[in-house]
């Protein structure tokens, strides 16, 4: 029963993916509503991207951190790639998102029913600084940065995407992991009224990610609380994700309540949903096959060339000369 639902959630997101004329229409309506079809003028007609972005009235929240699209102060930063940035709709538009349904147009639907404030991350495992943390006191929304990093899912499409947010590695630090701790997995808000997706064994919920510590404290993980210059809309995770953008997308974690540090290597959720076809490491590497297609190139979301434009996919997405040395020596065959 399980492994029948999860083949069949994998199958669609497959069929999404991979036979563009099985969706044309459901996509082309995404890629309308972003204007890339040139017919803006039919905005809000249109399902996918119709409910109005949460742009609040206050910026921030009784909680004290910012509320979704509120304008966030951040300083530009080094790391940039040069291409242009994905439109803002798509991003907003085109999600995955399970907890709220399967297809890329749910989560902008549907997330808007999660509660985000207050936001609470309790911090456990091998640490000394376990507790409770309110996300302001997580986050020094004064430090934040913007990081310009491609953003390359597991299903061959990509976009390039202007992150705001803190390294990773500073709130690491911040929280003190004990010298066991090796791994530090992540976990995804749950509540079953706001999130009808989780009714469903697509995945074993929450859902959970995990880094190996080393590769959490390079210099290249965030912790975003935006994108775009504005706090994260609901469907992109807020109000905390992670972004590592040397890995395929589904090891960003969004909407994150807990942050645990293992001294063994945690379960993370599509391992433990298909162990076959994604790794603990899932590294972008066009060189490995996923079991049922090639990774080797990519589909630009919202790129000039509508959705038919393809870019050949970069080796650890483009960041080797980063995190190369993280996997020196590793058989990147077996350890995918
Ligand atoms: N909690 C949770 N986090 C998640 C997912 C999810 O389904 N649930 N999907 C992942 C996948 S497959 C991708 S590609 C990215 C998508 O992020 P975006 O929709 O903001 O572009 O989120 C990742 N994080
Ligand atoms: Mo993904």
């Amino acid at each position: 029963m399980e492994l029948k639902f999860r083949r069949n959630a994998d199958y669609q997101s497959l069929r999404d993916e991979m036979t563009p004329e099985g969706t044309f229409m459901n996509r082309r309506s995404v890629l309308t509503a972003a204007g890339f079809l040139g017919a803006g003028s039919i905005l809000g007609a249109l399902p996918a991207c119709s409910e109005p972005q949460q742009t609040p009235a206050a910026p921030k929240t009784a909680a004290g951190h910012a509320a979704p699209g509120a304008a966030l102060t951040a300083k530009k930063s080094a790391f940039a790639v040069s291409d242009t940035s994905t439109v803002e709709e798509a991003f907003n538009g085109y999600c995955n998102f399970y907890e709220f349904g399967t297809s890329k147009d749910d989560p902008p639907r549907y997330a808007s029913r999660m509660t985000t404030s207050p936001w609470q991350v309790t911090v456990e495992g091998e640490t000394d600084a376990p507790g409770a943390y309110a996300l302001k006191d997580l986050i020094d929304y004064s430090k934040l940065e913007e990081r310009v990093y491609r953003h390359r899912c597991v299903e061959a499409w990509s976009m390039v995407i202007p992150w705001v947010g803190v390294p990773m590695k500073d709130v690491i630090a911040k929280l003190k992991p004990k010298a066991t701790a090796k791994f530090v997995q992540f976990e995804t808000y749950l509540n079953a009224k706001e999130m009808f997706g989780v009714n469903r064994p697509v995945l074993q919920w929450p859902y959970v990610e995990a880094l190996r510590l080393d590769e959490a404290m390079n210099e290249l993980p965030l912790f975003a609380v935006g994108a775009y210059g504005k706090a994260l809309q609901k469907q992109n995770g807020a109000p905390l994700r992670t972004v590592i953008p040397w890995k395929y997308g589904f090891k960003a974690t969004k909407s994150v309540v807990k942050i645990r540090f293992t001294a063994t290597q945690p379960g993370t959720a599509w391992n433990k949903a298909a162990a076959s076809e994604y790794g603990f490491y899932s590294n972008v590497n066009p060189n490995v096959s996923h079991p049922r297609w090639s990774q080797a190139s990519e589909r630009v979301i919202g790129g000039k060339g509508g959705f038919n434009e393809r870019r050949n996919t970069d080796m650890y997405n483009g960041y080797e000369k980063q995190v190369g040395a993280l996997y020196a020596g590793m058989d990147l065959k077996k350890n995918y």
